[in-house]
């Protein structure tokens, strides 16, 4: 539930303004250089973007679910880049700590990462392993006081900027499944810990993501997360739970952005004597995008104030991302069909969006992986 209405209406006016002043002019910028601005990166610290979801006492502002997924429709009305480099600090790269991490891990993490003093990433996939996480193959053996990890993770977001990576890892060689996983906070120090080279991506320019690589690297027992070894999927799982209803947010503000851009574009652009925009046929693909963009803005509502009253949203979470990064690819196609050859080249921003968007299809889950958690979970309940 809302807790402020006051605070969070200046808080969203806030972001609003600095998207449609600070981030929109800087887009074509960040998709040229691949990097974010500086100094964009230290307004965004000043908004206290960084620590949006993390609690109060941790020195985050600590919103609910509700207040967070109204925050992404808005921050998400800009190139995606800009959200991802403040999207795992509030999601994957902190949320392992927050929800299941010891009281000496929130201590010393938490209030840096809120801060953006430092950023966190999130290394569950590997080569061998993305959809089917459980077969992941990283090791972590123990070590006197340390553990001893072995492995690589891939397609790491942030993993460039990061300095804590959550890294799951099989603690109990012996077992299959995910019952051997556990989860650590390993510094980006820690000897044996390298990089791999940046991914040379589709879209999301000014967002790396790069190979994290460990090679015997000591990490102490005290970042093993929740101080209990096997609990480590779920941990990833309830992160993912979260991060699915964040990126099905996203998907509905870039999905909006896209729309209006396609509507002024329809209605400047005259053909046959008129706007296009007078043309039923662009007027039907304007339409159904506003329908389904408005379908999944209260399906993400409604699966996360379920989620603020404490029930279970694995399912919702799933439905929300699975819909929404569906409906915004839809958008992503419209958008482009409507500007013609315009969408067709880089100096409109359909162009970029058309490309950046495809990913909210896949990563945090692909469709298939909600599909398959929506139906096994639906299968579940009517055997009881
Ligand atoms: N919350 C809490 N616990 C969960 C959970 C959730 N959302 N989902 C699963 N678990 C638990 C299960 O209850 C089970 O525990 P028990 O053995 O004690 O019953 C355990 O975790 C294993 O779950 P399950 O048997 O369902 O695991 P599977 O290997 O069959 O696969 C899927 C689960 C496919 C759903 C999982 O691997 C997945 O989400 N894959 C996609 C990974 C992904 O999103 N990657 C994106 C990259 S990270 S940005």
């Amino acid at each position: 539930m809302i807790r402020d209405q006051e605070t969070l209406n200046l808080l969203l006016d806030s972001v609003a303004r600095f998207v449609r002043e600070r981030l929109v002019p800087r887009e074509a910028e960040v998709a040229e250089t691949d990097q974010i601005p500086p100094e964009i990166v230290a307004e965004m610290r000043e908004l206290g973007l960084f620590g949006l979801s993390i609690p109060e006492r941790y020195e985050g502002l600590d919103l609910t679910m509700e207040e967070e997924v109204l925050f992404a429709f808005e921050i998400a009305k800009t190139s995606p880049a800009f959200r991802s480099l403040i999207g795992t600090n509030n999601g994957i790269g902190s949320q392992g700590i927050v929800i299941d991490g010891t009281e000496a891990q929130k201590q010393r993490y938490l209030p840096r990462l809120a801060s953006g003093e430092i950023i966190g990433a999130f290394a569950l996939t590997e080569p061998g392993s993305g959809s089917d996480a459980a077969s992941l193959r990283a090791t972590a053996v123990r070590d006197g006081d340390c553990y001893i990890l072995n492995g690589t993770k891939r397609f790491i977001t942030n993993a460039p900027e990061a300095s804590i990576f959550t890294v799951m890892a099989r603690t109990d060689p012996q077992k299959r499944g995910a019952s051997a996983i556990s989860a650590f906070i390993v510094e980006k120090g820690a000897p044996g810990l390298s990089l791999g080279k940046i991914d040379k991506k589709m879209g999301q320019k000014g967002a790396h993501t790069c190979d994290v690589i460990l090679e015997d690297c000591r990490v102490p027992t005290e970042n093993l997360i929740g101080g209990q070894e096997g609990i480590g999927f779920k941990t990833a799982m309830k992160v993912l739970d979260k991060g699915r209803l964040h990126i099905a947010a996203v998907s509905v503000g870039v999905a909006e952005r896209m729309l209006e851009d396609a509507l002024r574009y329809a209605c400047e652009r005259q053909q046959f004597g008129k706007p296009i925009a007078e043309f039923q046929l662009i007027q039907a693909m304007l339409a159904d995008s506003k329908a389904e963009i408005y379908a999944a803005r209260c399906m993400v509502l409604d699966a996360a104030r379920r989620r603020d009253a404490g029930l279970d949203v694995t399912t919702e979470a799933s439905c929300a991302k699975l819909f929404a990064s569906e409906m915004c690819g839809r958008v992503a196609d419209r958008s482009v069909q409507i500007h013609g050859g315009a969408g067709y080249v880089a100096d409109y921003a359909a162009e970029r969006f058309y490309r950046d968007v495809r990913l909210f299809r896949i990563y945090e889950g692909t469709t298939q992986i909600q599909q398959l958690v929506i139906a096994r979970n639906m299968i579940r309940a009517a055997r009881g």
